[in-house]
């Protein structure tokens, strides 16, 4: 079992970050990569497939990924213009977004005892497992994930959001790791991403001031570490310019208790509510 160190929890409640070495093994990133493999295996990819991108945000209008809550997914990288013949690792950004209720491997992985504890030490009192991404930032085309933070994506009432970014290969500043502004998940939210009446999605900004990104610290990790972001942490990683890819899980928890608005875009069917640790 792991828990935190009283040190480890107040640095987490001053910066909004924290980062844990070594919380996962290497094996237990191997399973992940390998599991990731065999869903890629069984994956066709439709025509030229779905885009990801956070420069540009047509795919929010796109079926595909605006009915992915509570699917298995994958988009691609949107540099990739025709994803026939090249290596789908290669070419995807990420899959999502419930991988961690409807795959054993992946349910496994996120239910480990650790993981409930660390939700425990940070602060949650009934976690729900919303959202799960597999994140492939493959070599040389791997896009920049413009500065966010997540509560305006995953908004709650009141905020609740925390995401645990598990590091499956080591993130370096060369293939694409991600860089935060510690503390500023002081600040309040400066947007809010809405369904729309006409069945896509808007972002409503709340304040216009710009992140002071000078101030941003990298968080490289090597493999098997844990990032654990506070809802309101403004983050950002950089393209991937380097030969070797940078493969990452990020698993993020709301409070049962908080809630959880009927306009956020990741919604899940009825037959298949959000879960917690042991449900
Ligand atoms: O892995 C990345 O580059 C970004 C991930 C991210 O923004 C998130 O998990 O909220």
């Amino acid at each position: 079992m792991t828990s935190l160190t009283g040190i480890q929890k107040d640095s987490f409640i001053d910066d909004g970050v924290l980062v844990l070495p070594k919380f996962f093994s290497e094996g237990d990133c191997d399973s992940l990569r390998k599991r990731m493999g065999q869903l890629l295996d069984d994956y066709e990819p439709k025509g030229n497939g779905t885009v990801f991108s956070t420069t540009d945000s047509t795919h929010h209008e796109d079926d595909y990924f605006l009915t992915s809550g509570d699917k298995i997914r994958f988009f691609f990288e949107d540099s990739v213009v025709d994803s026939e013949g090249a290596s789908l690792e290669l070419s995807l950004n990420k899959a999502g977004h419930a991988m961690h209720d409807l795959d054993p491997v992946f349910s496994s992985f996120v239910r480990q005892p650790k993981l409930a504890e660390l939700a425990a030490d940070i602060g949650f009192v009934d976690p729900l497992l919303l959202q799960s991404m597999y994140i492939f930032k493959p070599p040389r085309i791997g896009g920049e994930v413009v500065w966010h933070t997540d509560h305006p994506f995953l908004w709650t009432d009141p905020p609740s959001v925390k995401g645990f970014w598990v590091a499956l290969e080591d993130a370096t500043i060369e293939n694409g790791c991600m860089w935060c502004l510690p503390g500023l998940h002081r600040d309040r939210p400066r947007q809010r991403l809405k369904r729309s009446k006409s069945g896509g999605l808007e972002m409503e900004t709340l304040d216009s001031t710009p992140f002071p990104t000078e101030n941003k610290i990298p968080l490289e990790a090597e493999k098997g570490t844990v990032v654990v972001i506070d809802g309101l942490l403004p983050h950002w990683s950089g393209p991937n310019t380097s030969s070797r890819s940078r493969h990452a899980f990020t698993l993020h928890l709301i409070e049962r208790s908080a809630h959880y608005s009927d306009d956020n875009w990741l919604q899940r069917s009825p037959e298949m509510p959000l879960r917690g640790f042991a449900d």
